[in-house]
């Protein structure tokens, strides 16, 4: 996969792009970053890639010609297509689905904008809008890096064996089961004695059973989704009446 950035600061790419998993990818040949300095394709003296909102009102609004500048360039150093993505506060939240499929294509063109927004005509350029969650930050950059972080690690060569399969064990719908490493005993607190069994059975019996419980208690809205048996759902419910008459205390 090829995946170009278009932003204004563009040095806040590279210690991550360089960093370990990213870097790692790069090197073994899954993934290309280039990033791009939007201003390369911003005219006059300043290379001004902001104006005044049409209609007055606050903040800043990043101007359309630039971009498409930007984006017919990069768009012709490769011939293969491209899927343009705009981070932006207002676009699809991204969840593991979404990067699944963003994964699966050749080019990703990223825009990552400051300012209050976008001149609209730019999302004309755009095939997916995407946000990283529900708060505040000051500008498209840090989303951007978690997108590509996010798609980056799922592309063929990324991952080892092992971690593939700690990505199937994901896809259950449930959050993780409590873990534990040496020592077995520490400030009076002990591991769970059937993970010092060696019964595998039980292990991973015991291991979804938790994984449900905290499931229940922290995310109900993805327990909704998970693939669970009769008896499990039972056990989820059953935990989270327990769960509730302990709050009332
Ligand atoms: C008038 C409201 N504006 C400020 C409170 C809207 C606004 C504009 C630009 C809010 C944040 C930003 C900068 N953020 C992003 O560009 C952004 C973002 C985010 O802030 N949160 C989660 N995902 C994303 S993706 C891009």
């Amino acid at each position: 996969m090829r995946i170009d950035i278009i932003s204004i600061f563009p040095e806040l790419f590279e210690p991550t792009l360089s960093g370990s998993m990213l870097g790692i990818a790069q090197q073994k040949g899954a993934v290309t970053f280039h990033v791009h300095n939007l201003r390369d394709w911003a005219e006059g003296r300043h290379r001004t890639t902001d104006d005044y909102s049409f209609g007055g009102g606050p903040g800043m609004v990043m101007k359309p010609e630039p971009f498409f500048r930007a984006h017919e360039a990069i768009t012709a150093q490769d011939s293969r297509p491209v899927t343009t993505v705009l981070m932006c506060p207002q676009g699809e939240l991204l969840r593991q689905p979404l990067v699944e499929e963003l994964a699966t294509h050749e080019r990703l063109v990223v825009l990552a904008g400051r300012y209050e927004g976008y001149d609209d005509r730019i999302r004309s350029l755009v095939d997916r809008e995407i946000s990283i969650g529900d708060y505040v930050l000051t500008g498209g950059e840090l989303p951007a890096m978690v997108l590509i972080d996010s798609v980056t690690r799922l592309l063929p060569g990324v991952l080892g064996h092992d971690q593939s399969a700690t990505e199937e064990s994901f896809s259950w719908g449930l959050l993780e089961y409590p873990q534990y490493t040496r020592p077995a005993s520490f400030e009076g607190m002990d591991v769970p004695e059937v993970l010092l069994s060696g019964d595998h059975g039980k292990i991973a019996a015991w291991r979804r059973q938790e994984a449900i419980r905290r499931t229940a208690a922290r995310r109900p809205d993805i327990l909704a989704h998970a693939d669970l048996t009769a008896e499990e759902r039972l056990f989820a419910e059953k935990t989270m009446k327990a769960d509730a008459r302990l709050d009332e205390r």
